[in-house]
């Protein structure tokens, strides 16, 4: 049984996904993102980043000793696909591309999809000096990390080429809520027909909706007022916000 440390974000969906495909039994635990729970000490020993997602396998593989804990998208990716067996090349040199751009999504279209996301959907109330630069940066970086995987998906089904790997499923949420961030995804035709083809997938289906009604989504849910912690990362949450 593995513990899986959620909520319902596309950073979130990445693991469910993974979790829903491979049929892996996990209970799943709602981090409250909006109260702090993330700085809580015992999730930072799992987490120490405070962010979710993050995972506890209780049952390991050979080669570990007790229950192991998994912090960071990819890195949780990879260990699941170890431990399955399943949805990663076997192949050294489709398992180099798997890795090459399994770092592109964390290191590029993950956090310039989640700045974008954060000064388009939640910080439009705070209209102070700079606020317009930096949404024209970010829209600008998730829509160029957008162009760099339709380039990369012209004339082949998935990311690596005929086989849904575990490098779809983590691309794959940033650009599913592509239309809630204002981009159309007409710009990227290949994009728009790979997103089409997961989205169908019925171990997608159960992970796009699990904690549906905990989403929080949007500036009509989340506002500076509601949100202290979203509006104000600092080193300090990590010493004042221990729920
Ligand atoms: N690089 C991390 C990013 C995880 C991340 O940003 N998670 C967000 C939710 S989508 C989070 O936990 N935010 C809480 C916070 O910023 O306090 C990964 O890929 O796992």
């Amino acid at each position: 049984m593995l513990d899986f440390y959620y909520a319902p974000t596309p950073n979130g969906w990445k693991v469910a996904i993974m979790l829903e495909e491979c049929s892996l039994r996990y209970n799943t635990i709602f981090i409250n993102l909006t109260d702090g729970a993330q700085f809580a000490p015992h999730f930072l020993k799992i987490s120490p980043n405070a962010k979710i997602p993050a995972i506890v396998d209780h049952d390991p593989p050979e080669g570990y000793e007790g229950s192991v804990s998994v912090f960071e998208s990819g890195a949780i990716m990879i260990y699941l696909a170890e431990k399955s067996g399943q949805f990663m090349p076997t192949n050294d040199s489709l398992r180099k591309e798997a890795i090459e751009w399994l770092f592109w999504q964390v290191g590029n279209q993950g956090p310039m999809g989640g700045q974008h996301s954060h000064f388009f959907n939640y910080a439009p109330q705070i209209k102070d000096k700079g606020y317009e630069y930096s949404v024209k940066r970010y829209k600008g970086e998730y829509e160029r990390s957008l162009a760099v995987l339709d380039i990369r998906l012209q004339g082949q089904p998935y990311i690596l080429g005929n086989e849904y790997t575990i490098v779809d499923m983590i691309s794959f949420p940033w650009a599913f809520i592509a239309k809630s961030m204002g981009v159309s995804l007409d710009n990227f035709p290949n994009i728009a027909d790979w997103r089409n083809r997961i989205k169908t997938r019925p171990a997608v289906q159960n992970a796009i909706n699990l904690y549906k009604n905990l989403q929080n989504l949007g500036p009509n849910k989340v506002t500076a007022e509601t949100n202290k912690i979203l509006y104000n990362q600092s080193a300090t949450n990590f010493q004042t916000h221990k729920p």
